[in-house]
């Protein structure tokens, strides 16, 4: 039986087929690093990222470090997904609460459309890291609301729907340094402002059975549903004698209760392997922030950060990402 996938119909949406000869579940595209590092006059990267249908094309929230190295996230738009017009000003949230809406620093966004309405979570400075929640309908003006969690907290990653008649949200505390450990746990939330009903999804793989997802793991992308549960695509790191290395795996949650999970893969989807991953501001790094998905051809392409410096695209089947991760289960 054919696989049900939900989603809005994304033919367009960027793709290139398996290489000849890749026996990869997923691939990369031709042309990474498809988002350059100085794509803006004053950008010393543009990494881990967040990009969605809108209007006839596409737009995202970006994370543009600026050559003071200071984190930033602006506004992009493009016709096809590959070529990308970003703001060159800052994203500046309008915020009831001054306290609140003070910009101190902000990165690896992700943007999830429920209903009518783009929900930006990010990674927002507040006496440390937390989880900051922004909705938009023209990806001009920006609505802040409290933020979602104490510090320390990153990769608050939102379900595209409410779940059991609540808003649904993945995240990983952590601490305010480079976190050398992280569970990923599922939150509910009535209004978007209040979160709670707090569960454990999953902690680091032990060692022995699947080392690069060993230390720690945040979500990644909004996760996809489909007749098989929940598609989650995750970030694991591992600790190597030159540092972190993340690479990207997958997962399957229960669709009403997504704090389960139903399977894990052993192996990674992608590692650290090209150039152009391998070296940067931070080597040796693939971050997942954001995916693309056709449900007719299954198609998905995953937007990742490169070394902390630049933006790669990789692609695979919805079903053949399921197939592995259930083939290869670690639970
Ligand atoms: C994490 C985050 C990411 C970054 C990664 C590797 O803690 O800060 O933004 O890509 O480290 O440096």
């Amino acid at each position: 039986m054919k696989l049900h996938i939900e989603g809005q119909p994304l033919p367009a949406m960027p793709w290139e087929d398996r290489p000849a000869g890749c026996n990869d579940v997923m691939w990369r595209c031709s042309a990474n690093p498809v988002i350059p590092r100085n794509l803006l006059p004053t950008s010393n990267s543009i990494f881990n990222s967040a990009v969605v249908p809108f209007g006839e094309g596409y737009a995202g929230v970006f994370r543009c470090d600026d050559t003071n190295r200071r984190m930033a996230l602006h506004v992009g738009f493009s016709d096809d997904g590959l070529a990308w017009r970003i703001e060159p000003q800052p994203l500046r949230f309008e915020c009831d609460n001054k306290e609140i809406g003070e910009w101190v620093y902000g990165y690896d966004p992700r943007v999830a459309r429920i209903d009518d309405r783009w929900w930006v979570t990010w990674c927002n400075g507040y006496h440390g890291p937390t989880i900051g929640v922004a909705w938009t309908t023209d990806f001009r003006t920006f609505h802040q609301l409290e933020n979602a969690f104490l510090p320390f907290n990153r990769n608050g990653v939102l379900f595209p729907r409410k779940i059991n008649g609540r808003y649904a949200m993945l995240s990983r505390p952590s601490d305010n340094g480079h976190t050398p450990f992280g569970d990923i746990f599922y939150s509910e939330s009535p209004d978007m402002e209040f979160w709670g009903r707090h569960r454990h999804v999953m902690s680091p793989a032990p060692f022995e059975a699947s080392a690069w997802q060993c230390m720690k793991i945040g979500a990644g992308p909004i996760p996809i549903e489909t007749d098989e549960g929940w598609l989650m695509i995750y970030h694991g790191v591992l600790r190597s004698c030159s540092g972190y290395v993340y690479s990207f795996g997958s997962a399957l949650l229960d669709r009403d209760k997504p704090w389960r999970v139903t399977a894990r893969c052993g192996p990674y989807l992608i590692a650290p392997r090209e150039l152009y991953e391998l070296v940067g501001d931070v080597p040796t790094v693939t971050f997942p922030c954001a995916s693309l998905h056709d449900p007719a051809t299954g198609r998905i392409a995953v937007y990742y950060g490169c070394a902390d410096t630049v933006t790669g695209l990789a692609f695979g089947y919805i079903d053949e990402i399921i197939e592995f991760t259930k083939r290869t289960n670690i639970l």
